[in-house]
């Protein structure tokens, strides 16, 4: 039981503390770590301390101990978790999903990586192929989304840089039958066109024992111009890498490349198909090292050798690469004319096109899985329902030293989920409690809507004046940006600019405005906010990759196909697709029935011994974990309505069974309850029950499990006749 190792390891339950104070929580928090128990509960949420080492306690028999058990029968585990939002989904048909917060490297991929390995294993006890092949695909692609959408950076060396939900659908026998992936916002900024890192290295694509191998020779960038691309760029920070799957071909992490190219293979991609990834992979790089040269006005390409072997790359002619890099197809009226690229825009279109085509490489991945995994011809009527687990592994909140765009759609949605979080755990549980007057003493905590409301609003808010400026149809530089917000937001109390209070040191730049988020005050630069909110790729790029005679990449980009003339409509901009896209994750969870895994970083040196207090309280403070305590703690675990819950337990008591001559329900509940003893551990609001602890609801169950029984075994009597 949980509560039986509170001595040694400390309590297993936060609600359990003596008190809930600060230093209460921090002394069990560091305890348990210390202690090796890196997991805790708050009542159903499970607290979760990143070991950075590898413990033994994902195990098969560590899965048998978990597989069917009710939430507090066992010590506190993810797997604990992993149980409850399975037998909800399957005894109550109820669609649920499990939440993973908390900031870079605190855990959140491993956290639902392992979720995942235990709801394969406890399913298709029949061995069914089909759930077989889901179940294989499912776990595979964690494989291949990693290779292209995580990267090291200085927090983590596999962060994720792309945020993940993932919903796994089950049939009526509760085995996992298909599922699907939504995948928000990849951070591509972080890809360097630079190619300086892979100076000098050959570059070797085996595709298996027949097919290709392309080799790749890459060339040294001066210094210098890997300097200006990388600040151009806005790219990796000092000690960080691009994605994985530009080492994962090189000689740097052989074994990964096999291992990636043998998962896509298990999810059915086809061999053409692999190949053409790693041509788009190796285009980029190529890209990356192309130089133009100027001559009087007009751009040149220096190295057009390379231009040829990115031709080769996306199956397309050179000359048509270099007339896209170089020139601009514009309608002018009725003509329609080719403008000449300056240096900067033919720098700016290859940098654009190169992050376009790894984004458009990526979502294509994302797409193919689901297109293996997506359920189909699943009947209802003959089936029943097609209930769904959602795990959702997303970017934390990130500050970083220089903080700039993504960092500001990253932090926007951490307030999105701090939000549902809220209206879920704190806001709607207070609400009940007040609404059924259940006696309550109101719990403080900061409501984030403020800050929600900052950056979305609609007309006023951060994102809209961003896009406004990115719509006029005039140069509209980052300053200018800045200065709208400052004329809009100034007197917003968690917004500031150092232009609005001069005397702030903080802000050290003209260019910088700060937002005071629920987890901490970030800095933001404006530099490439406009560019990066309106994520312009020319026109001639897609028109480009949609004549490739590769099927695969013409697939790629249908929108290729428009002519100039044909291209009116503005396309909606990388924020307001990023808040859409918020707004739909957070209606669809809060759909569901929730589960939390809230992860914690017990240091910043990836130590399995440091337990650095200061960011951990920081931690606990910006999850609003003491809160989630006390709103526990003063709470109930399980509440329903009088009706439903006679309905199911009137068995168990004489003066309920089979009908009750009370005046109302909840007259009859109260004489139940209180036949059993219970009535020092309920509440009765105005419509609901109220129970306070799990452990009654349990034994409830195992009375009503055993009325059951004697039921069963009585009317098998009668019907023999005995
Ligand atoms: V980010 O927001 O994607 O940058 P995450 O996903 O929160 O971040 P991740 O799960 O990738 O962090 O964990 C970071 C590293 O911590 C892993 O690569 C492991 O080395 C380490 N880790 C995390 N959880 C565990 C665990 N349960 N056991 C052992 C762990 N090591
Ligand atoms: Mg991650």
């Amino acid at each position: 039981m949980a509560e039986q190792e509170s001595l040694e390891f400390g309590k297993a339950d936060f609600v359990l503390l003596d008190a809930v104070t600060m230093p209460e929580f921090m002394g069990n928090l560091r305890l348990r770590f210390e202690k090796g128990r890196i997991y805790t509960f708050i009542g159903e949420v499970v607290v979760s301390m990143n070991p950075y080492k590898n413990l033994n306690i994902y195990g098969r028999d560590m899965i048998e101990q978990y597989k069917g058990r009710e939430l507090y029968e066992r010590p506190p585990h993810l797997f604990a978790i992993a149980d409850a939002a399975y037998k909800a989904m399957k005894r109550r048909s109820k669609d649920t999903c499990i939440v993973i917060s908390g900031e870079s490297g605190a855990g959140k991929t491993e956290a639902s990586k392992y979720i995942m390995q235990y709801i394969a294993a406890i399913t298709n006890p029949g061995q069914r192929a089909e759930v077989e092949r889901v179940k294989n695909i499912l776990l595979k692609s964690n494989c291949v989304l990693e290779a292209f959408g995580n990267a090291k950076t200085n927090r983590n060396d596999n962060s994720s840089r792309f945020g993940k939900y993932m919903d796994i659908n089950f049939d009526f026998k509760g085995d996992p039958i298909g599922g699907h992936i939504n995948n928000y916002l990849l951070e591509k900024h972080h890809l360097s066109v630079g190619g300086g890192w892979l100076g000098g290295v050959l570059l070797v694509l085996n595709f298996g024992s027949s097919e290709t191998v392309l080799i790749v020779r890459m060339q040294k960038y001066p210094p210098a111009v890997v300097l200006s691309l990388q600040s151009r760029v806005i790219v990796q920070q000092p000690g960080e890498r691009s994605f994985h799957s530009f080492y994962q071909c090189s000689i740097n992490d052989g074994a990964e490349f096999k291992a990636v190219a043998d998962a896509m293979k298990v999810i059915g991609f086809k061999q053409e198909e692999i190949q053409t990834v790693y041509k788009i992979v190796a285009a980029i790089l190529h890209l990356g090292n192309l130089k133009f040269s100027v001559d009087g006005d007009t751009p040149l390409i220096e190295n057009s050798k390379v231009v040829s072997i990115i031709a080769d790359l996306l199956s397309t002619k050179s000359e048509m690469v270099e007339k896209a890099l170089l020139f601009r197809t514009v309608a002018t009226g009725r003509d329609v004319i080719d403008k000449q690229h300056t240096e900067q825009e033919a720098t700016y279109g290859r940098d654009a096109f190169a992050k376009a085509i790894y984004e458009r490489l990526f979502c294509w991945i994302v797409t193919h899985i689901n297109d293996v995994i997506e359920v189909k011809n699943y009947d209802t009527t003959v089936h029943g329902k097609n209930t769904v687990i959602g795990v959702l592994d997303i970017y934390g909140f990130e500050i970083f030293d220089n903080n700039s765009f993504e960092q500001f759609c990253i932090n926007y949605c951490n307030e999105k989920l701090q939000q549902l979080f809220i209206q879920l755990v704190l806001k709607q549980e207070q609400e009940e409690y007040q609404r059924e007057g259940i006696p309550w003493k109101h719990i403080d905590y900061f409501n984030n809507q403020v800050i929600v409301d900052l950056v979305e609003q609609q007309h006023k808010g951060i994102i809209a004046i961003l896009d406004d400026a990115c719509m006029n149809v005039g140069k509209v530089t980052d300053e200018m940006f800045l200065e709208a917000l400052n004329s809009k937001l100034g007197k917003h109390a968690h917004f500031s600019s150092r232009k609005l209070c001069a005397t702030d040191k903080t802000l050290e730049f003209d260019r910088d405005f700060r937002i005071k988020h629920y987890a901490g005050d970030v800095i933001y630069s404006v530099s490439g906010f406009i560019d990066k909110n309106k994520d312009t790729l020319f026109q001639d790029f897609k028109r480009l990759m949609y004549n490739s005679s590769n099927p695969v990449l013409k697939m790629m980009w249908p929108e290729g196909k428009l002519s100039i003339t044909e291209v009116t409509k503005r396309p909606l901009t990388a924020a307001t697709l990023f808040k859409n896209s918020m707004i739909a994750l957070v209606d669809n969870l809060a759909s569901k029935e929730p589960y939390y895994v809230r992860c914690i970083k017990p240091n910043d040196k990836k130590s399995p011994q440091l337990f650095d207090e200061e960011r951990c309280r920081h931690q606990v403070e910006y999850l609003g974990l003491l809160e989630n305590v006390r709103v526990r703690r003063a709470g109930f675990a399980y509440r329903q309505t009088y009706e439903k819950f006679l309905h199911r337990y009137k068995m168990i008591s004489e003066f309920t069974w089979p009908n009750h001559d009370l005046p109302s329900d909840k007259d009859a509940v109260k004489k139940l309850i209180e036949c059993h003893g219970f009535q020092h551990d309920v509440a009765y609001g105005k419509t609901k029950i109220f129970i306070r602890t799990p452990r009654t609801l349990f034994t409830l169950e195992e009375l009503h499990a055993k009325m059951l029984v004697r039921i069963v075994l009585f009317l098998q009597k009668v019907w023999r006749g005995t």
